[in-house]
């Protein structure tokens, strides 16, 4: 069976991408592999941090790679926190702390926002697929249920009515940006699987 590298240090993105992935491929995991690389995400955009950190881990592992970059994108805050989501704060409480104390002010109907995923599939000696996903919703005034990570209990589906933390990993998938992204990628790893 062929395998292939996550490049990624957040648990929660490894769960939501092995359960995607299911038995098609054997996983690695970053964790798993004995001398990381180290891969500043110093990228505008996700698909570019993307990029460079699926090429990095290709390299170092000589086995297909991919990595994930994603974050919340709010309209209120001009698009922030974006490409530095991981680094609103220490740890998840924090970080929705600072985004909730940012939008103190905003009312409800403008507190507007998207997740947004690049996904890179990146093969030794080159090759790279980036394919991305959105998902629209909106900021709550205060955290709600106790799934998922990151911000997820602060994001609301109005489609739903429920938060990404309200929801179960099957449901959350069928409708996040990484379920979004990763659909687009299958091909791409179906594709390895066969080789
Ligand atoms: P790696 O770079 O090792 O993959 P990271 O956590 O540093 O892990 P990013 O730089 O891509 O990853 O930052 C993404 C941040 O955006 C992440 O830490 C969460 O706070 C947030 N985020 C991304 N996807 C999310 C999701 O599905 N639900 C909630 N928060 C999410």
């Amino acid at each position: 069976m062929a395998r292939l590298i996550f490049a990624t240090a957040n648990p929660g993105k490894l769960a939501e991408l092995r359960g995607l992935v299911g038995g098609a491929l054997e996983v690695v995991s970053a964790a798993e592999f004995p001398h990381p690389p180290q891969v500043e995400e110093d990228q505008e955009s996700f698909e570019g941090n993307a990029e460079k950190k699926a090429r990095a881990y290709a390299e170092a592992s000589g086995l297909p790679a991919l990595a994930d970059d994603s974050g919340l994108c709010v309209d209120a805050l001009g698009g922030r926190p974006g490409v530095h989501s991981a680094r609103y704060g220490s740890d998840d409480a924090g970080r929705i702390r600072r985004l909730l104390e940012e939008l103190r002010e905003v009312p409800e109907d403008a507190r507007t926002a998207r997740f947004r995923c690049a996904l890179c599939l990146a093969v030794p000696g080159g090759e790279v697929v980036v394919e991305v996903g959105e998902c629209e919703g909106r900021i709550l005034g205060r955290p709600r249920g106790a799934g998922g990570f990151g911000y997820d209990p602060v994001f609301w589906v109005p489609s739903l009515g429920r938060t990404f933390a309200e929801l179960s990993p099957h449901e959350k998938s069928a409708i996040s940006h990484r379920g979004q992204a990763f659909r687009r990628m299958l091909p791409h790893l179906l594709a390895l699987a066969g080789r």
